[in-house]
């Protein structure tokens, strides 16, 4: 039995590689039983090695060795071994020579889907990041960066379509029935960039013209018949190409911009140079298969890796521990696209609720980490919220300190010094510092400090002398990420953050106020950047006529919990009178949840009920925000928006002490209740106003409507009645798109009523083939409020219709139960938990990086109460014990236990 976490790898313990590789040459003969895999290699000696008689030691993983040659001459036995997943040298190197390996790899019975492996459809590849050595023995790590030759065989009739980075430049029929095709990528890139294809294929083919007058050929490749559902991914990237071009003048730099959906998939995408491949969730789209978040998701999916292609491939990283210098950055750039191309105030306040619902419990559980992390035992569980999503609010902090026009110079500074090299977080600091000429020294500490800060913010208004102070204290309590460091006895330190808080102060009239700080001669504007350094801090602000309320942490500045003693009254008013958009709606949240919090707390003494925690005030808010809905200046989707109360996730962070789910869910559900009651004519007016005639379309005005006629949908079916009932049962008949079909469907799999089993079985006869779409069906019920819904997400386990082997399948009804349905998957009768521990447990051994993304659902269980974690810890220890148990789920198991 395993009894600690895997052993760690760490930062401070990075060397240069003492080889590079320049050029690799590959052969990859792809047969029914397995595929042939020779490597040909030209290495030398790394003039930066810290040994320049190290020996050569390679990574591979699951390859069956035939032979390796050394400039031409086959080694014998003696002179190289193999161990622990290694292939080391034995003989004298000299300072550059060619290095032949062939080796056997089984794609077809890789079903960790790492590495080279077999869908549906054909073979694919995904080797972020240690996916390369699964295909052939090399110096699997990102600073090794080489020029790549491929030339792929295969059987024709079964794979016709043959795929490399770079450009096709030859091909050819050979031996009975099979074919090859060579590919050259002019670029140097690490290996985690690399990718083939051989599979049968639709293809839809486009041209784009660069501004400098280059022309692309961009394809889309998809599953035989799925053509009629590539366009929307196409007009992305063609969106995105432009974007960057517009925004940052970057261009596409291949002839070749190739796009590949596979069902099997772990993750979203993957931004291989030249040839990204693509789970299908993120490329398939049509009116009737795909909802509007899916149109957007695609949106921001495609961007994502087509804007990896500087942020990532042309300037890549030195180490894994680098990871948010590609990724961090590249979030911020796609969340700056989608703030272009859809609602800027819209995608800002989606973009927050992501980061609050995964980073901060992330910050706040056991696997918190800084956007750097200092050690870890398998990378691929550090492809987190905090890397990707706290890191891009660091960017974005950037950003905001140094502005837009020194931001651009900085991007154009760290392009001309680091294009065609792999380096580091602070490279990219120091560019923008370079670039600015703002010291950023201290801000570094964003990449190595885990945890969410505290800022607890004061205001004081003294009108005879008409000023108004505000303080700010900064807090960073230690995390488990400092305890373990502490525990190993290591080194850190932790001081106070380098910050922008973005404000304004809105008069009693609702209009901004000037600001004019203490010392300046004149206001500056109605809105400023305050920039904080030290713990403590104070601003004076003068001539202010009025008590102000302070509109804090505008566009959610810095990624901190906001700690200011608002009263209702003064969140009202920030909701009907704020200039931005994400802080009306912020005020709106922050209003919810101190009401919330009074209902969680009546829930606990059984005072809930009575709904004496909700103000008529609250009501009355919420009946005005309705009521803008019919202003044509309105926005419906930001209304929306407003109208979504935090979720359980999200309020579960919010309460102090011992999380209650079941109180937390039924205060949440009596507000909702409450609301519908009482704004039930409202509701419905608004909800039969915004009824659409125009044909389906993902614009931004239908995408608006719908999502506020279906939020008003929500909340009317929270009643049940036969009222309701007939609204959700006509919406199901009568919808001609997915968004409206899946809204009913999802809010009527909440009722424990006949019509909802014959509505999921009509809509699974409708739509059994579209496997997208089975993903839907199977994630409004892993969702569902039903009393029943662990019973029914533990019999879907064995239903056709799922399949465990298959990523989308087991997250669109494992993951969203253990994570986004608490109530449930922390059933007081611990079902919940041995639901997850016998999902993580099939699925280890056959696919670690699935397992471990469901094992982080444990991640909260010390927050419960005394019978939930011996509940909890009775399914982790079990999963510990397992014989075997992976590097990925043995790390966040462990890491679950110590906290
Ligand atoms: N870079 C990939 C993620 C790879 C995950 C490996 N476990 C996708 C992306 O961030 O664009
Ligand atoms: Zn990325």
């Amino acid at each position: 039995m395993r009894t600690e976490t895997p052993q760690a790898i760490y930062l401070k313990d990075y060397t240069p590689p003492p080889f590079l590789i320049d050029t690799v040459d590959l052969d990859v003969a792809i047969f029914d039983e397995n595929t042939r895999v020779r490597s040909r290699m030209g290495l030398r000696r790394n003039p930066a090695a810290a040994d320049p008689q190290a020996s050569l030691c390679l990574d591979g993983e699951d390859l069956v060795l035939e032979s390796v040659a050394l400039d031409g001459r086959i080694l014998a036995a003696g002179e190289y071994v193999l161990c622990g997943g290694r292939l080391l040298l034995r003989v004298e190197l000299p300072e550059a020579f060619m290095l032949e390996t062939v080796s056997l790899i089984e794609p077809d019975k890789n079903t960790q889907l790492s590495g080279f492996y077999r869908s549906k459809d054909g073979y694919f590849t995904q080797c972020e990041a240690e996916g390369f050595r699964r295909i052939t023995w090399f110096l699997d790590r990102p600073d090794v960066m080489a020029k790549y030759t491929v030339t792929l065989h295969a059987d024709k009739a079964k794979f016709p379509v043959l795929l490399s980075n770079g450009n096709p430049v030859a091909s050819g029929s050979e031996g009975v029935g099979r074919h090859w095709a060579k590919w050259v990528d002019p670029f140097r890139k690490p290996s985690y960039l690399f990718a083939m294809v051989a599979a049968k294929l639709d293809v839809l083919r486009e041209d784009y013209q660069t501004r400098s007058g280059r022309t692309v050929h961009c394809a889309v490749f998809v599953e035989p018949g799925k053509l009629d559902q590539c366009a929307h991914a196409m007009a992305a990237l063609k969106k995105s190409m432009k974007w960057d071009e517009v925004v940052f003048g970057l261009e596409m730099d291949l002839d070749h911009y190739m796009i590949v959906a596979v069902g099997d998939f772990n993750m979203g995408a993957m931004e291989n140079k030249g040839l990204n491949i693509f789970n299908t969730k993120c490329v398939l789209a049509s009116p009737d298969t795909a909802t509007d978040s899916d149109f957007q998701h695609i949106d921001r999916v495609v961007a994502h890796e087509y804007f990896h292609n500087w942020t990532g491939d042309r300037v890549t990283c030195r180490d894994w521990f680098q990871l948010s210098l590609k990724e961090g950055l590249t979030v911020f750039r796609d969340q700056q696209f989608g703030m272009d191309m859809h609602s800027a105030g819209v995608t800002r306040i989606q973009d927050v609720r992501t980061l609050r619902a995964a980073q901060f419990p992330e910050d706040a559980g056991p696997m918190a980490h800084p956007i750097r992390p200092a050690s870890y035992a398998e990378i691929n569980n550090f492809y987190s919220a905090t890397v990707y999503e706290k890191g891009a609010e660091v960017i974005r902090m950037i950003h905001t300190l140094i502005g837009k026009s020194a931001f651009r110079a900085g991007m154009d500074l760290y392009f001309k010094r680091h294009d065609g090299h792999a380096v580091t977080c602070e490279d990219f600091v120091s560019a923008m510092a370079d670039a600015s000429g703002v010291d950023l020294t201290q801000f570094k500490r964003w990449y190595n400090q885990a945890g969410t800060p505290r800022l607890v913010a004061r205001g004081e208004y003294d009108a005879a002398a008409r000023r108004f102070t505000l303080s700010f204290t900064q807090q960073y309590p230690a995390t488990a990420y400092e305890r373990r460091l502490e525990a190993e006895g290591r080194k850190f330190s932790r001081g106070a953050y380098h910050l922008p808080v973005v404000l304004g102060l809105i008069g009693p009239d609702g209009a901004e106020l000037p600001l004019r700080l203490a010392g300046e001669d004149k206001a500056v504007g109605t809105q400023r950047v305050l920039e904080l350094r030290e713990d403590e801090q104070t601003f004076v602000f003068e001539d202010v006529a009025v008590q102000p309320v302070p509109s804090l942490l505008r566009g959610f500045s810095a990624p901190v919990i906001l700690d200011y003693p608002y009263a209702e009254a003064e969140l009202t008013h920030l909701m009907a009178h704020d200039t931005d958009a994400f802080s009306r709606w912020e005020a709106g949240q922050r209003l919810a949840t101190q009401i919330l919090l009074r209902g969680i707390e009546a829930f606990q003494t059984g005072k809930g009920e009575a709904l004496g925690w909700i103000p008529a005030s609250y009501v009355e808010a919420i009946r005005t925000l309705l009521a803008s809905a019919a202003d044509p200046e309105s926005d419906p989707a930001l209304i929306a928006e407003a109208l979504t109360l935090p979720s359980e996730v999200v309020l579960a962070e919010a309460v102090s002490g011992v999380v209650d789910p079941d109180a937390i869910h039924g205060a949440r559900e009596a507000l909702i209740g409450h609301l519908a009651a009482q704004l039930k004519g409202e509701l419905l007016m608004t909800y039969q106003a915004l009824k659409l005639s125009a044909p389906y379309s993902p614009d931004a005005a239908q995408v608006g409507a719908r999502a506020l006629r279906n939020t008003c949908l929500d909340y009317l079916a929270g009643s049940a009645t036969v009222e309701a009932l007939a609204l959700l049962k006509a919406q199901l008949d009568e919808a001609d798109n997915m968004t409206d079909s899946v809204a009913a469907l999802a809010a009527l799999a909440n009722l424990d009523v006949p019509e909802r089993q014959a509505a999921l079985d009509a809509f699974l006869e409708r739509w059994k083939h579209e496997a997208l779409v089975v993903d839907k069906w199977l994630n409004v019920q892993a969702l569902s409020s039903a009393a029943d819904t662990g019973s029914r997400v533990r019999s879907l386990l064995d239903h056709p219709a799922f399949d465990i082997r298959n990523p989308n399948k087991v997250y669109a009804l494992v993951r969203a139960f253990c994570r986004g349905n608490p109530r449930h998957f922390h059933a007081a009768d611990g079902s919940g938990y041995a639901l997850a521990a016998d999902v993580i447990l099939l699925l280890d051994s056959a696919n670690p990086q699935v397992a471990s993304r469901i094992a982080r659902s444990f991640d909260a269980w010390r927050r419960f109460d005394a019978a939930r974690q011996s509940l909890a810890r009775t399914q982790l220890l079990r999963i510990q014990a397992k014989t075997d148990l992976s590097r990925d789920v043995g790390e966040v198991i462990g890491r679950a236990l110590e906290a």
